[in-house]
């Protein structure tokens, strides 16, 4: 604090302590610039909201401080960009704290600059010390949040039909494979970037088609029958690609609402192909979409009662959505209220959704190796939630260390527990391992059966392959670049041994750039597992492929339309929830 001029110094004591919680014990996660600050979870979050701040109802007055017109917009662009994230779109409060002028107005201005200028232990990045925002920035935002938030637009019916295109219609599209790829071992590449995707053949690794997409996509699922994709972009649209047309590309697409991460689509026996759900951001809200035309069907508002508290929250995101495959079934997280529902589609006219009250911040999840059971991080709660998706309930609660964060997970046999199930951790080194065979090893079912110690924090994904006998985790958060870049392997049959380290972005050897290596998938076969290398936009990024049997390089795809590549995902395995 010894830079800190002397006046402020009070504030932010009482601020840091009373206001913003406990100091992170991760020291290697600290930034060295604010001594606490996760910048695994900074930068994270920090992506821009995919809402056009001109599109909101401004509010300015009041008894907020005195704020021009231009100030307001030139605020609020900052607040979607920078702060919507952690504290939502209404500023309500998400995994950062509430915003709302009832608490910041009795704070005052002086005050709120001091906390932006200089970040809270809890993760508030420093924004002005950082140079992120200059001192008149600071001044902006501390006045701005004083003011009620702008309401961006709802997103209902009307809007969605008046974004919705059938590019191809059904009856015009191919009534059988017009191409001679093997679908099932395509990869749909998000170009974050650049809002595209790239199709990789996993046969011959060559691009088939770069498409457009929505802005900074965020991750593809295919139909059940493997046959369509669906992708979202963090703005809420959705493309439609057809993999039976001889070069793939969109035959429809919408927008489901200003700002969305998920999708899925309905995978039980009788209903493939049929449905199609988004999850959105905001509004928040799911949408019921015709499968092969994403034609709207029903919206679902996901506002309401916080499951703890009991208190209304305006603004409960939805984060991961799977597909039953026991009943006629999507499994929908709701993120701030903690609520996982159970959307049955089987009568969307009169549709029932039956609530499990879970644990608040869940995210994202997947599958254990029987796909009865559906295992999702509560990621700020440090929890896993077990739905059973055969006898609808939720299962278990289990309590793990700091910040879960599975992707869809890894499952394999433990050589002592049994079946099991994995996570890594963003905000530590820990790879949690909880049983999942309440049948044979009913003993070590949803309890927490081994902690093995990976290469650090700021990990995003895991994962392996029934055909494999490695356990892949990455690092992409790490604030240490050697950590970044390469990602650890464990040997299943011998977990405590340690891992080996793959220096996944130095194989790559594309130059220049953070080079962050992300998001571990495998080819249909098993046999091969595929690494993102995240460079910055204006840099050279890449796909680098492992042999899985001997750990060692098999080929770098580079190539100038790959911008930004993360996540990827392999026809037959998503299909199928292989991981
Ligand atoms: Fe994601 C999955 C939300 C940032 C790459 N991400 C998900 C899911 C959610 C989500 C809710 C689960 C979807 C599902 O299964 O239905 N992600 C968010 C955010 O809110 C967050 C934290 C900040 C934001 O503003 O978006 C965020 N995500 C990122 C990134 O910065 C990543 C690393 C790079 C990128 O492409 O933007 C990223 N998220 C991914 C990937 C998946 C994902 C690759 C799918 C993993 C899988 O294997 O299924």
């Amino acid at each position: 604090m010894k830079n800190y001029p002397d006046i402020l110094k009070s504030s932010l004591i009482a601020l840091s302590l009373c206001t913003f919680g406990a100091l992170s014990t991760q020291a290697e996660e600290d930034t060295g610039q604010h001594p606490g600050t996760p910048e695994t979870e900074m930068s994270y979050k920090g992506a821009p909201s995919g809402i056009d701040p001109s599109v909101t109802k401004d509010m300015i007055g009041g008894e907020g401080p005195p704020m021009t017109k231009e100030e307001f917009a030139e605020a609020k662009k900052i607040f979607f960009e920078r702060c919507a994230g952690c504290h939502g779109v209404l500023r309500k409060g998400a995994t950062g704290k509430p915003l709302t002028p009832d608490i910041t107005r009795k704070k005052g201005t002086d005050y709120l600059k001091v906390f932006i200028t200089y970040g809270s232990p809890a993760g508030m990045p420093n924004w002005g010390t950082s140079g992120e925002l200059t001192e008149e920035q600071v001044d902006l935002m501390a006045r701005y949040i004083q003011h009620e938030p702008p309401q961006p637009p709802e997103w209902g019916l009307k809007e969605m039909k008046e974004t919705w295109k059938v590019i191809v219609p059904v009856d015009q599209r191919p009534t059988k494979k017009m191409n001679d790829y093997n679908i099932d071992n395509i990869f749909s590449v998000t170009l974050r970037d650049a809002g595209q995707i790239a199709l990789i053949d996993g046969d011959s690794k060559e691009i088939i088609n770069v498409i457009d997409t929505g802005y900074a996509v965020h991750i593809t699922r295919p139909s059940a029958s493997g046959r369509y994709l669906y992708v979202i972009g963090r703005d809420a649209k959705i493309n439609l690609i057809d993999l039976w047309m001889e070069k793939p590309d969109n035959v429809a697409e919408i927008k489901v609402g200003l700002e969305a991460r998920s999708v899925e689509t309905s995978k039980f026996e009788g209903y493939e192909d049929q449905y199609a759900i988004a999850g959105s951001y905001w509004p928040p809200q799911f949408t019921l979409m015709k499968g092969e035309t994403l034609e709207p069907i029903k919206i679902v508002n996901t506002r309401g009662m916080t499951i703890d508290t009991q208190e209304y929250h305006p603004e409960p995101r939805v984060a991961a959505i799977v597909a039953s495959h026991f009943h006629p079934d999507f499994i929908v997280n709701v993120k701030e209220t903690g609520k996982i529902l159970l959307v049955d589609y089987s009568d969307i006219k009169n549709l029932t959704v039956t609530t499990i009250p879970a644990a608040r911040f869940l995210h994202d999840g997947g599958w254990d190796s029987t796909h009865r059971y559906f295992l999702t991080a509560a990621n700020k709660s440090n929890k896993v939630a077990v739905v059973d998706a055969k006898e609808r309930q939720l299962t278990a609660l289990v309590d793990v260390d700091k910040i879960p964060h599975p992707g869809r997970g890894a499952n394999f046999i433990d050589p002592e527990y049994g079946p099991v199930w994995a996570t890594s951790a963003l905000g530590n080194n820990k790879i949690t391992l909880i049983g999942t065979d309440p049948v044979n090893h009913k003993e070590h079912a949803w309890k927490v059966v081994r902690v093995l110690e990976g290469q650090g924090g700021g990990s995003l994904f895991i994962k392996t392959n029934p055909k494999s006998r490695n356990l892949y985790v990455d690092t992409p958060l790490n604030p240490d670049a050697k950590i970044s870049q390469s990602v650890a392997v464990f040997n299943i049959d011998d977990l405590e041994a340690g891992y080996e380290v793959l220096p996944i972005a130095e194989w790559a050897d594309i130059g220049e750039g953070v080079k962050r290596v992300v998001q571990p998938e495998f080819n249909k076969a098993g046999d091969e597992v595929w690494f993102s290398v995240w460079n910055g936009k204006e840099q050279t990024s890449a796909i680098v492929i492992v042999d899985d049997k001997t750990r060692k390089l098999k080929k770098v795809i580079k190539d100038e339309r790959l911008i930004t590549p993360t996540g990827k995902f392999n026809v037959y395995n998503t299909t199928h929830d292989i991981y």
